[in-house]
């Protein structure tokens, strides 16, 4: 079913075409496709594709950058549709959420927060490429439950443990939790750094952060 929906939303972001992306997105929702579907079915097998056609040299920085501009298209129009039913919600905690110092990959680290806002917590997004001790800081003014970074280089991926460590720091551990994610981010890395929860994808997030605030 809507196969031939999602391999045009797929084209839509290996073309780089920004409009198009917006409006097989604002299809999609007509059609009444889960928004989470579009996304995981249509677009990201787009961006998958792009991504490892730049690995292996077959496409260049700028095919990159309008990927990443087609699929943030797509997903302003499917952000409205995806925090509908967390508007009712009662709040199940507080997270700081950021792309570590040195990496501005967004697209992930936004669709978490947006996953995390619609299930009913609050987010406070500090965006991408946020240095360690305004994180930290932030965990520490607002009282957050969870501290949750992303990282989507393997160059950035130390930032996190500098959060667990910062934060240890500061004595607000062990009550402040800390999750990673972000495609090359393991559970063997979180386990390793000490932080408290990973997730693959943005679903897993809101699962494991409702464990983190249980405990
Ligand atoms: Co970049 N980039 N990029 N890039 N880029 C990758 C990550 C790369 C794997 C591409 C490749 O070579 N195959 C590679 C990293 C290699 C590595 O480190 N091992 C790479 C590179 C090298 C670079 C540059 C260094 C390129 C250069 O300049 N030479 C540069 C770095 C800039 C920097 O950050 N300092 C760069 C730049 C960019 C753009 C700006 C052009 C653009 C980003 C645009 C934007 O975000 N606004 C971009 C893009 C688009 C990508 C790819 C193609 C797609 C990323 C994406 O948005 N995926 C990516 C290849 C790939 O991943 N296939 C690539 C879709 C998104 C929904 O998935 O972000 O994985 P993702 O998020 C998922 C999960 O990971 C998880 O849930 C999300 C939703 O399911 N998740 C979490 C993410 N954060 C989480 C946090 C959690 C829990 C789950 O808890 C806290």
């Amino acid at each position: 079913m809507h196969t031939n929906l999602f391999e045009d939303m797929r084209q839509s972001i290996i073309d780089g075409d920004a409009e198009t992306a917006a409006e097989l997105a604002q299809k999609s929702i007509d059609q009444g496709i889960d928004p989470l579907e579009a996304i995981n079915k249509g677009f990201v097998v787009g961006v998958d594709h792009v991504g490892s056609q730049f690995s292996c040299g077959n496409a260049f920085l700028p095919e990159l950058v309008m990927a990443g501009e087609a699929m943030k298209a797509a997903i302003k129009v499917l952000e409205p549709e995806m925090t509908k039913t967390g508007a009712q919600r009662q709040m199940l905690g507080k997270v700081v959420l950021a792309t570590v110092e040195g990496d501005i990959h967004d697209i992930g680290k936004s669709l978490v927060g947006t996953m995390l806002s619609s299930s009913g917590f609050e987010v406070i997004d500090l965006g991408v490429d946020v240095p360690i001790t305004t994180i930290v800081e932030q965990a520490r003014q607002v009282d957050a439950d969870i501290v949750a970074v992303s990282s989507l280089l393997t160059t950035t991926m130390v930032r996190q443990r500098d959060v667990v460590e910062a934060l240890e720091d500061l004595g607000l551990r062990p009550n402040t939790k800390v999750m990673v994610g972000g495609a090359p981010v393991t559970q063997d890395w979180a386990d390793e750094i000490g932080a408290d929860g990973y997730s693959e994808d943005a679903v897993g997030a809101v699962s494991v952060a409702k464990k983190l605030v249980q405990n």
